[in-house]
């Protein structure tokens, strides 16, 4: 079998999507998703540009070689855009694979080692009372485990809280927007949100916040030691993650568990992190960090050091991404949780899938390859609109960490 063509699709139904559909001699094709957050025609450019030319002639059945030829043969290693257009090509090969062998993909990651993939929602809200009755309308559709963020008393606009009762969309204006941010107003709401949430809620939801890599080690030391009577599962990106041994510093200091990982593109971004199991969760995502295979591989190398999977699954990964990380996430022997924030209709009829959610769990498509395809015609009728995710100052106009 060869590779005849591969097509990189953008389109926006409510947000951009950049797609790759790779097409063989037999008629088997195979589909990845390309989707890097207000980068999106960077990672188009290198697909077509760079790697389609390649791929033309290929055997699709090898994708370790194929990942290896991609990362090592274009003498420039990794990096986000790298790493987003080596992973829908791989996740494309999976793809084809798993329909050749006429089996879903994660019987050839070796199976199933759970009955459902758990997951966790957002509730969020501009009051800590809007945000109650979120937590409590997951909880009413099932959902074991949920994300809380509030609006900060005093700021206008906090990251991660929607306009309305619909999923946040972040990435949300042609330039990007800007807000304000506070640690100090921040560090004395986030504990007394949570002490109302879990009074209210009682000790079995699983409760986790996203920092969103705004705080210094100390701080973030802090809030995990001021949150720890509530039993958090997890505090999400405390801090930028560049400086991985800035993480020692929080371990040393609380007991609350830790997950970092969705901006990391490689295995060496959580080397540290992992090795010395300064985390509890790498939260890294098969568009993002390499696809299938180099996910696995940081799995696989997390699972060594007692740290779980939490993989990131906000609404600008697509269907695709999210199809094939079910196949990760039902196979692997250290998995914690997925996000799952649902698509709008308009995105799941662009991306019809065979996933689903009940009683609080995702299941993958039992079809075979990942379950998951592009309609190209309605992919047409959206097209790209530039969206950007907005940047944080601190109150004295100081351009603040992301
Ligand atoms: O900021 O997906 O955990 N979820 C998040 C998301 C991310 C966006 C970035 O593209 O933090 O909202
Ligand atoms: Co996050």
């Amino acid at each position: 079998m060869r590779i005849t063509d591969a097509r990189v699709i953008v389109t926006c139904p409510g947000r951009n999507f950049v797609t790759l559909k790779i097409e063989t001699d037999e008629g088997v094709t195979g589909v990845g998703d390309a989707t890097l957050n207000g980068r999106e025609l960077a990672v188009a450019a290198y697909l077509t540009e760079h790697v389609v030319p390649l791929l033309i002639g290929r055997d699709p059945a090898r994708i370790e070689d194929t990942w290896q030829y991609l990362y090592k043969g274009a003498y420039w290693r990794r990096g986000p855009v790298t790493m987003s257009a080596i992973a829908a090509v791989d996740t494309a090969l999976w793809d084809i694979k798993g329909k050749v062998a006429g089996l879903p993909v994660y019987q050839l990651l070796g199976g199933r080692s759970r009955e459902g993939v758990t997951v966790y929602g957002h509730a969020n809200g501009e009051t800590a009372d809007d945000v109650l009755e979120e937590v409590a309308r997951h909880r009413d559709q099932g959902f074991r485990a949920v994300r809380v963020q509030a609006a900060v008393p005093g700021l206008t606009g906090t990251y991660g809280v929607s306009k309305g009762k619909l999923p946040y969309e972040p990435a949300d204006a042609a330039l990007p927007g800007e807000s304000a941010w506070s640690t100090e107003r921040y560090l004395n709401f986030v504990p007394e949100l949570f002490a109302r949430v879990r009074a209210e809620f009682g000790p079995d939801l699983k409760l986790l916040h996203d920092v969103h890599h705004r705080l210094t080690p100390i701080e973030a030391a802090r809030l995990g030691l001021a949150l720890e009577p509530y039993a958090l599962t997890w505090l999400e990106d405390p801090v930028p993650a560049e400086l991985q041994e800035g993480f020692r510093l929080i371990r040393n200091h609380t007991r609350t568990p830790i997950a970092v990982g969705e901006v990391f593109n490689s295995i060496w971004d959580c080397q540290t992190l992992i090795g010395e199991q300064l985390i509890d969760y790498i939260r890294a995502s098969v568009v993002h960090a390499g696809g299938i295979t180099h996910l696995r591989r940081i799995f696989d190398f997390a699972a060594l050091h007692h740290v779980r999977s939490g993989s990131h699954g906000a609404t600008d990964l697509s269907p695709i991404c999210m199809s094939a990380a079910l196949q990760l996430d039902v196979s692997i022997p250290n998995f914690g949780l997925q996000e799952y924030m649902p698509h709008t209709p308009e995105t799941d009829a662009v991306f019809p899938h065979g996933y689903r959610f009940e009683d609080g769990y995702l299941h993958p498509s039992e079809e075979p390859g990942l379950g998951v395809d592009v309609d190209e015609e309605l992919a047409a009728a959206y097209p790209y609109r530039p969206a950007y995710l907005p940047v944080a100052r601190l109150e004295d106009g100081t351009l603040h960490s992301w």
